[in-house]
Order: structure tokens, then C-alpha cells, then sequence
């Protein structure tokens, strides 16, 4: 009998015993992957490069009504850090005048509130380039930055523009709020003219290349006219304890892994960092931060399957809108030994906030003194498929970090998203190569398996992979 039989026999013998599964078993001798001195010197993708599943990059337009509460500013921050990650296809202003007492910008209009932004991140991006070569120059934002207010139509046709030409990937639109004294959301009035320019057929194929992560500011669009939005996921709402979902996000993660507002991100950080305004109702309230969290791509996350789980938390189907594939943040998880729908966000709050410091750190300093995430590489494809009782080997031994840190591997069954209906230990006791033993089941059943890989860098930054796991019953 081999290795893996015998494990086998033992673990269905452990399983009847107990209706729990557990198996790990580290096969490869461990390893301490670092990256080559070649991969060292080079800028690498900061994402999850050898997965099967590994998506293009992302398209994403923001509508913001910066210039009310000032959290938008905040949330115009961080996102300004991320543009590495994706093709930013256009920022659209939404308030046509900052809103006295709230808001205590210099710059009065929204406009001028998101260019002084970018021109800030210009003044960064130097220093940024140094760490990632995929941020766009100042220049080409500026380019893609428009007003949608004062009737004019400028953010219209930049949506339009986006979504009729070539490239054949879905656009992101992420509305940011249009609160008392901003206009409208120019994606309902691109959405009115190409419905009635092009009629029923054409405002369908216009519509399918629309994905939201977004307040709903599209009226009918959402709700009567069809076809629906291919994929609509709601990072706002419901309400929790009778507030808005997206209250949550300060108490979360303002502190999370230690984060200091003043020390990480207004003193010492450059002139982006300085421009993220502290005056709002909730400490760092970022409402609107969760939209494009969800898409940044961490490895675990897939932005069509928003019941994975994201650096935005995880969603599940809005039951007034259950035959489409509309999401909100209505799931809970369980997690240290709770269930609640904060879990789903604060059990990677202290990563995500880790990595805007970082990002913070890169305004400033030059690679060698600043940290960059592990690239995560695990070997084969990212679904599979496994009888009862077989065993599954995870490798991840390619795994590797651009600063060439210590590496430290967890492997976990994520259960929610799967359906496997009871609880599964992972554990290879920290090695990069699980081998388990996957349970019995009477029916067809999936299983996440998350591994998380955190570096020794200051801050310590984290990285994943998910592999989804099909078990079919034996025999056939
Ligand atoms: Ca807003
Ligand atoms: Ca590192």
C-alpha cells in the first residue's frame, strides 16, 4: 500500500469515527522560496501571474461626488495607489461645487478637488515607478478625468467611448454616491441616450459589457429594463444594526494591524498621503473604498464570483432581485469563533491595510527600502477535480517574494464559498506543499482551499491563492 492509500484508509476511518475530515500532510521538504537575484532586480507583477485562471487586467471607471463628505477624498487616496492593478478608463466628477462646512477642500469644484489629487500622485509618481512599473504617469489620468455635471456630457461619452471600442473586456463602473448637490450618475444618462439611439438590441449589447461595483444610481436601468446588468455587486448595503453595510469599513479596518492615519499615511509619506482629509463622521470612513477593493487582485479573489470572498468582504444574491446575478454584503462568516457579516472583511482587514501603508512607504523610498508582496505561485490548475477519499497534492514551493523575505505559508479550507457541509482542517504545519486526503461525500461537493502567504517585511505584506476543489462520491 502506498503512502496516499494508506492515509486514505486511515483518514475514512478517522471520518466515519468523528464526521470530521482533517489531513495535511507536508510532502515537499520545506523550502524558504525567495526570489532570484534577476527576479529581485526587476519590478514583478504584484498578483497572481501562473494561475489558470489568472485574469486580464481589469477596466475601471470611477464617478465620484467628491467635494460633499469628505470621505470620498479618503477613498480617492487609496485608490490612486492602486491604478497599477488595473486600466483606468476614466475618473468622472459628479459635484459641480464643494459643500461649505463639510467639506474644507482649497478647491471648490469636484473636479478640481480629484486634479489636485492626481497631481499630488504625479508628484509621487517617480517613486512609485520604482516599484511597479504598470502605474499610468499623472498626465494619462488627467487625460481620463471629466465632469458629469453642469449638463455636460463629457462623462457620457467617456463611458460610451469606453464600452463601444475595441478591447473586448468588460468595463467596471463604480459609482461613488451622488449625494444632495451633485448631479446625476452619467452612467443612467449614457444608458437613456443608448437606449434611445439604438433600441432594444443595441442598448443590450451595450449593457453586456457593463460589470458594477457601485451604489445603484441607474433607476430603471437596475430594475425594469432589459436585459439586467450582467453582474451588479453592492458593497453598501444592507443595512447592519440599521446602518448602511459600508459603515463598517471604519471600524474594521482604521487600526487594523496597527494602522496609524498620522504616522502611516499624513507625515513622512509624500503629497498624496497629505491630501487624505480626517474630518469625517466615522475615523477614515472610506465608504466608497470597498468598490475597488473588491477588484484589487490579492490571488483569492475573482471579481465574477463575489460569493469568494475579496478584500471587499463577501456577497451573496439580493433576494429582490433573485433571478439575477446581483449581489450584496448580506453573508456572514465564521471566524474566531463568531459568525457575523463583519467577519467576511475584518479577518483580512490588517492585510489590506498593511498594503496601503506599503503603498504609502513607496510614495517615498526607493524598492530596497520598502516592502512588495509576495507573488504566490501554485503549480497546476486551480479547479480540480477529486474522487472521495483520493488524495491532492498543492505546490506552491515556486512561491516567491521580490525582496526576497522569509515566507510564511497557511493553508485553510475557506468553507463558505464551498459547500462542503461541515468542517475541514488544512494544516501542513506551515510548509509551502499540502498534500490532503479529500473527504467522503454522498453528492458532488466543492471545497476552497485558501493558502496565504505573509512575508517578515515591515509592514508585512499578504498574498493568496484559492484552488476550488470538486469532490465527486466514489465509484462510478
Ligand atoms: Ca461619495
Ligand atoms: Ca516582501
Amino acid at each position: 500500500m502506498n503512502t496516499s492509500n494508506a492515509l486514505s484508509t486511515m483518514q475514512n476511518r478517522l471520518s466515519r469515527q468523528t464526521g470530521l475530515f482533517l489531513v495535511a500532510v507536508t510532502l515537499a521538504a520545506a523550502v524558504d522560496p525567495v526570489g532570484t537575484s534577476a527576479e529581485r532586480r526587476q519590478n514583478l507583477p504584484t498578483t497572481n501571474p501562473t494561475g489558470s485562471e489568472t485574469a486580464p487586467r481589469l477596466r475601471v471607471i470611477v464617478e465620484t461626488d467628491a467635494g460633499g463628505d469628505p470621505d470620498d477624498e479618503q477613498s480617492l487616496v487609496r485608490f490612486l495607489l492602486y491604478v497599477n492593478e488595473w486600466d483606468v478608463e476614466g475618473i468622472i466628477a459628479t459635484r459641480p461645487v464643494a459643500r461649505d462646512g463639510e467639506n474644507r477642500n482649497t478647491e471648490r469644484t469636484g473636479l478640481g478637488i480629484i486634479r489636485r489629487q492626481i497631481n499630488a500622485y504625479g508628484e509621487c509618481y517617480g517613486s512609485l515607478v520604482r516599484h511597479d512599473a504598470r502605474y499610468p504617469t499623472a498626465a494619462q489620468l488627467l487625460d481620463r478625468t471629466v465632469v458629469g455635471y453642469d449638463g455636460k456630457d463629457d462623462g457620457v461619452s467617456l463611458i460610451i467611448k469606453a464600452i463601444d471600442g475595441a478591447d473586448p473586456r468588460p468595463v467596471w463602473f463604480l459609482n461613488w454616491g451622488t449625494d444632495r448637490g451633485s448631479s446625476g450618475s452619467s452612467l443612467k444618462r449614457a444608458l437613456d441616450k443608448v437606449l434611445a439611439e439604438r433600441g432594444a438590441t443595441g442598448y443590450a449589447t451595450f449593457k453586456q459589457k457593463l460589470r458594477l461595483s457601485s451604489a445603484d444610481k441607474f433607476d430603471d436601468h437596475t430594475t425594469t429594463i432589459a436585459p439586467p446588468f450582467p453582474l451588479w455587486v453592492e458593497t453598501f448595503r444592507p443595512e447592519l444594526d440599521r446602518k448602511r453595510w459600508y459603515h463598517r469599513f471604519s471600524e474594521i479596518t482604521a487600526t487594523a494591524g496597527g494602522f496609524d492615519v498620522k504616522r502611516d499615511v499624513l507625515t513622512g509619506h509624500g503629497p498624496l498621503g497629505e491630501l487624505y482629509p480626517l474630518n469625517t463622521t466615522h475615523p477614515q470612513k472610506e465608504g466608497d473604498s470597498m468598490t475597488f477593493l473588491y477588484l484589487v487582485p490579492t490571488g483569492m479573489n475573482s471579481p465574477e464570483q463575489p460569493t469568494w470572498g475579496s478584500w471587499a468582504g463577501r456577497y451573496g444574491l439580493q433576494p429582490e432581485f433573485s433571478d439575477r446575478q446581483y449581489y450584496w454584503a448580506n453573508q456572514p462568516d465564521t471566524w474566531n469563533g463568531t459568525i457575523h457579516r463583519d467577519n467576511t472583511l475584518r479577518r483580512f482587514a490588517a492585510d489590506l491595510q498593511n498594503d496601503f501603508r506599503a503603498r504609502l512607504d513607496w510614495c517615498v523610498k526607493p524598492f530596497a527600502q520598502a516592502n512588495h508582496p509576495p507573488v504566490v505561485r501554485v503549480a497546476g490548475d486551480r479547479r480540480r477535480t477529486v474522487k472521495s477519499g483520493e488524495a491532492l497534492t498543492l505546490d506552491a514551493t515556486a512561491t516567491t517574494d521580490p525582496d526576497g523575505d522569509k515566507l510564511t505559508f497557511h493553508w485553510w479550507n475557506y468553507q463558505e464559498p464551498g459547500t462542503f457541509p461541515r468542517e475541514l482542517r488544512v494544516d501542513s504545519a506551515g510548509k509551502p506543499t499540502l498534500q490532503m486526503i479529500v473527504p467522503e461525500v454522498d453528492s458532488t461537493q466543492t471545497i476552497h482551499v485558501l493558502l496565504t502567504v505573509s512575508d517578515d517585511g515591515e509592514p508585512s505584506l499578504t498574498r493568496y491563492a484559492r484552488v476550488v476543489v470538486t469532490v465527486e462520491p466514489p465509484g462510478d
